[in-house]
């Protein structure tokens, strides 16, 4: 049948499954949204207000239900405000599809309105990217690019359509969706991996993103309490395994528990599952681990990329897993599991009591919430004390911006998380960061989305603060915030409730009411200027340095 682009491009999106997508309209995609008015009852059009929200959104929504995240922008502007939500899922590895309207292709190169290369521009944030210069191309482009955005390590793909592509005619049938097939490992080169996992006697597990992109929970729960290994967690890796389970220790790194780091300092061997060895967990490469390494990954170029692995295997870590695991030999390590044990239960930080205690709220919020009670976060100490005091039991269920840091990831992905799940979604945020995108508080509303919205409001920049205790001489260079923003006001403004802690006494009931919200809900959490995240491992650094307290006067 002969359609129009801006047609091909509504027909494919329903081909592929699309029934959501998060948006932003302009010149440049009106033929497109123009289609979307006629498939309401089959694509959900979620209007941010910002098109950093939609794309943080969308970002959420792929985490949350493992789908593909779908976003639509116009150029210039629309296109440039995607990028920081591009190169979210990028760093995330999160399967995206971004599409852009751009000029016609006649006035493509001559500085037209609202013209920008946005393919140039993304091509390091995406793991491919589109100009569409011919409308017979467009719907086997669209096809490729949720193919790519969800095969092997998923990531972002762009499709940039200039406007006289939307309004063109050609034929289009439907192109069959191509499933994601996972190779099968090749036995013979995994036997290295498999006889050092056979021989180790003090083996760790040490899982990141991929076993969640993977669904390989039972897999790795199997490997676990086949082989008797203590599991670490990146942040990336936080509800691959059940924070309940008896060989679950923590999150392992710069800001993971202290008993965590310590096993792997102990461990003669660490299976790295679907995880990177960033800066933030391999603080310092030469000395991070003494063991052997045996990495599992889908990224071929992950393996040896910061950390020398004596053995790998590559694929998908569900594939791999139930290919090798009948080759793992059973055995049990009460010595060692009793080690780790007894690290866990003697390396525990000491927690000062505060007026309010962001940690308390944290632990409120884990007692008054289901065990898989979506939790997201913006950046900074805050989103570093929800991944060391929640306890995540099920994957999908920690939302948060890992790779990039982006302030201003909260409220989209709330968005997103509560739209994916259809269900009540909490968002740990910053006063910092909820200053970047409180503006789409208004489409949670609009959208009537129970979102129960925890501002630590600590008056200032606290991850920056910190470092500049630690690393400046407490010169605090713009990080003392001072705002006179009034948020019950800000609340109200926006069609919110509200709701405040000023004491740690005020924390169960306000908690208990805002988890059971019906509509969003702002929670002030009034807490001190010097909370402080720790332990701390300083970037380039060990173990041995790990920063256990920070004094207030000691000028550094
Ligand atoms: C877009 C962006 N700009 C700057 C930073 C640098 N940065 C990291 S944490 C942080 C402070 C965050 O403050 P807030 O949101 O109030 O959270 P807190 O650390 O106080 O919990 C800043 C500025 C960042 N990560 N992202």
């Amino acid at each position: 049948m002969k359609l129009k682009g801006a047609k091909i491009v509504t027909e494919s999106l329903i081909n592929e499954g699309v029934d959501t997508v998060f948006c932003y309209p302009g010149g440049a995609v009106l033929d497109i949204f123009d289609e979307l008015y006629h498939v309401q009852d089959k694509i959900r059009q979620i209007l941010t207000c910002h098109e950093q929200g939609a794309a943080h959104a969308a970002d959420a929504y792929a985490r949350v239900s493992g789908k593909v995240g779908v976003v639509i922008a116009t150029s210039g502007p629309g296109a440039t405000n995607l990028v920081t939500g591009i190169t979210n899922a990028y760093m995330d590895s999160v399967p995206m599809v971004a599409i852009t309207g751009n000029v016609a292709l006649s006035l493509l190169g001559r500085d037209s309105f609202q013209e920008v290369d946005i393919a140039g521009v993304t091509i390091p944030v995406t793991k491919h990217n589109y100009i569409v210069k011919d409308v017979k191309e467009l719907g086997h482009i669209i096809s490729d690019a949720f193919y790519i955005a969800k095969s092997g390590r998923p990531g972002p793909v762009l499709i940039d359509i200039p406007k006289n592509i939307q309004q063109a005619e050609c034929d289009w049938e439907p192109i069959p969706v191509r499933e994601v097939v996972y190779k099968k490992p090749n036995l013979n080169k995994a036997k290295a991996a498999i006889d050092i996992i056979n021989s180790a006697k003090k083996p760790l597990l040490y899982l990141g993103g991929g076993c969640i992109c993977s669904g390989a929970y039972q897999q790795v729960l199997e490997l676990a309490e086949k082989i008797d290994a203590p599991v670490a967690c990146s942040m990336m890796g936080l509800g691959a395994f059940p924070a309940s389970h008896p060989l679950f220790l923590g999150m392992i790194g710069m800001h993971g528990h202290i008993n965590v780091n310590f096993s792997v300092q102990e461990c003669d061997l660490l299976i790295a599952l679907g995880a990177r060895f960033s800066d933030r967990v391999a603080t310092n490469r030469d000395k991070f681990v003494k063991g052997k390494v045996v990495h599992i990954d889908i990224d071929n170029a992950e393996i040896n990329k910061n950390i020398n692995a004596d053995a790998y295997i590559l694929g998908d870590i569900k594939t791999v897993l139930t290919h090798i695991l009948p080759y793992i030999n059973e055995s049990k390590k009460p010595e060692w599991v009793g080690r780790c044990d007894e690290l866990k239960r003697t390396k525990v930080l000491k927690e000062t009591s505060h007026k309010v205690n962001p940690k308390e709220i944290l632990r409120s919020i884990s007692k008054h919430t289901p065990n898989d009670q979506i939790i997201a976060t913006d950046v900074g100490q805050h989103q570093m004390w929800t991944a060391q005091t929640c306890a995540f039991e099920k994957p999908r269920t920690f939302i948060t911006s890992g790779g990039l840091g982006a302030m201003g990831f909260g409220m989209g992905a709330a968005i997103g998380s509560a739209i994916a799940s259809s269900k009540r979604v909490v968002l740990i945020t910053g006063d910092g960061s909820f200053h970047m995108n409180f503006n789409e508080v208004v489409t949670a509303v609009v959208q009537k989305l129970p979102i129960a919205i925890f501002i630590m409001n600590n008056n200032t920049l606290g991850m920056v603060r910190q470092w500049q205790k630690l690393f400046y001489k407490h010169r605090f260079s713009n990080t003392t915030l001072n705002r006179p923003t009034n948020y019950e006001y800000l609340a109200k403004a926006f069609g919110a409730d509200y709701l405040e802690i000023n004491d740690n006494s005020q924390i169960d009931e306000a908690v208990k009411k805002a988890v059971n919200c019906k509509m969003p809900v702002i929670v002030n959490c009034k807490i001190g200027i010097d909370e402080n995240v720790l332990p701390m491992i300083p970037s380039g650094k060990s173990v041995s340095d790990m920063i256990l307290e920070i004094g207030e006067n000691n000028n550094g």
